[in-house]
């Protein structure tokens, strides 16, 4: 049996071009867009995988045969399907599975329809594991979208995710312990990104919007091209704006890979932040022009000020000892060491006032919240949720 992996086949793509005219002459939209509840993209169900019914929308890849294989062409039966965010997709870490029940078989099954691949489909059902893989089992409803040519945008249709509201549906009206609970249990549901898997999710996420080639700085504010990431003078590299020795936590997949709190910054300056807290005084930062530093603090440029700000209050409420990571607070303190703590928690509220979230910061939750991890900060949404919780 041909067990290919996920690969391109010319000869593939010149059959689906034959076969489609036969599926536009038979519209496969079976049902009508299923339940109010919003449509997720992939990124999205695969952080969500709690047994909640939810409708989620992707490009077909393939049909899943084992836990890491998705045949491509070669299909063997019309039972599932894997869909992903981009009609490119070849890591199988990006896919969904999707069972196809008795019912939808003829309709969506590979190898009665093997020109579906690269279709776009929507589907509502269970969020749970299929082939020990991140998966949706027993579809309620299916259907065709996106024309029949795949977009070739590697964007996910921004139509296709949770507006904030339905996302913070379970917070809203809350304040105090109440709100920071419910505001935990929504954001702790996330994909976790490797180390290396951080250094694509910047390039995308802190682009600059003058210049797609290159990223925006965090402290310094220069724009620098993506490819000059690593270790050498000059260089961008992975700033963890939750100092990571507070809490010790490293850069294994959890708080330290969270692209939520990590920026693009040059390595010398990444280095003059150290892991020192957050306060206001010092000599001004070479290469950083409005940062300052002195022996326990650093302070950043006043237009990033609020966004430091908001980061260390998400990564307050995102990790709350529950998970096998520690419980990460801001307090006032600016000689914390190695405690989960961070401060100065009076000049970051301070600060997040006086500098409120901008477009930058709002394109970068979002890409994060589409693209990469499945979860927002819900103080770029909603900023007087501070207060809420810190008084
Ligand atoms: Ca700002
Ligand atoms: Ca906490």
């Amino acid at each position: 049996m041909n067990m290919r992996s996920v690969t391109r086949s010319r000869p593939g793509r010149l059959i689906a071009a034959v076969v489609l005219t036969v599926t536009v002459a038979t519209p496969l939209v079976v049902t009508n867009a299923a339940s109010a509840a919003a449509t997720l993209t992939v990124t999205q169900a695969l952080a969500a995988q709690d047994g909640r019914t939810a409708t989620v929308t992707g490009w077909i890849i393939g049909q899943p045969t084992a836990t890491n294989t998705v045949l491509t062409s070669g299909y063997t039966a019309d039972t599932a399907i894997a869909i992903a965010d981009q009609a490119g997709e070849t890591s199988t870490a990006r896919m969904l599975y999707v069972q196809v029940t008795a019912a939808w078989r003829s309709g969506f099954g590979l190898l009665s329809n093997p020109s579906l691949r690269g279709r776009q489909v929507t589907a509502t059902g269970t969020l749970t594991a299929y082939f020990s893989h991140g998966g949706l089992k027993d579809p309620t409803a299916m259907s065709l979208g996106g024309g029949t040519t795949p977009s070739p945008s590697p964007s996910p249709t921004p139509s296709g995710t949770t507006s904030p509201s339905a996302y913070y549906a379970a917070a809203t009206g809350k304040t105090g312990p109440a709100l920071r609970s419910a505001l935990h249990t929504i954001i702790k549901v996330q994909t976790k990104l490797s180390y290396d898997q951080v250094w694509e999710a910047l390039k995308d996420t802190d682009q600059d919007p003058a210049n797609p080639a290159n990223v925006v700085l965090l402290y310094s504010g220069r724009s620098q091209s993506k490819t000059t990431n690593g270790g050498g003078v000059d260089d961008w590299n992975r700033e963890h704006v939750w100092a990571k020795s507070h809490g010790d936590f490293g850069t294994a997949t959890g708080p330290g890979t969270d692209v939520h709190h990590l920026r693009p910054e040059d390595v010398s300056v990444n280095s003059a932040r150290g892991n020192k807290d957050f306060d206001t005084g010092g000599s001004a930062v070479a290469q950083a022009p409005g940062c300052y530093t002195d022996a326990d603090s650093f302070e950043p440029r006043d237009a990033v000020k609020g966004d430091v700000a908001r980061m260390i209050l998400y990564m307050a409420i995102r990790y709350e000892g529950d998970d096998g990571w520690p419980d990460l607070e801001p307090n006032d303190s600016v000689a914390n060491g190695g405690a989960p703590r961070l401060g100065r928690l009076t000049k970051l509220l301070a600060w997040h006032e006086q500098d409120p979230p901008d477009a930058f910061e709002q394109r970068r939750n979002q890409r994060i919240y589409e693209r990469w991890q499945g979860n927002r900060n819900p103080f770029v949404d909603h900023p007087e949720w501070a207060r809420a919780i810190w008084g």
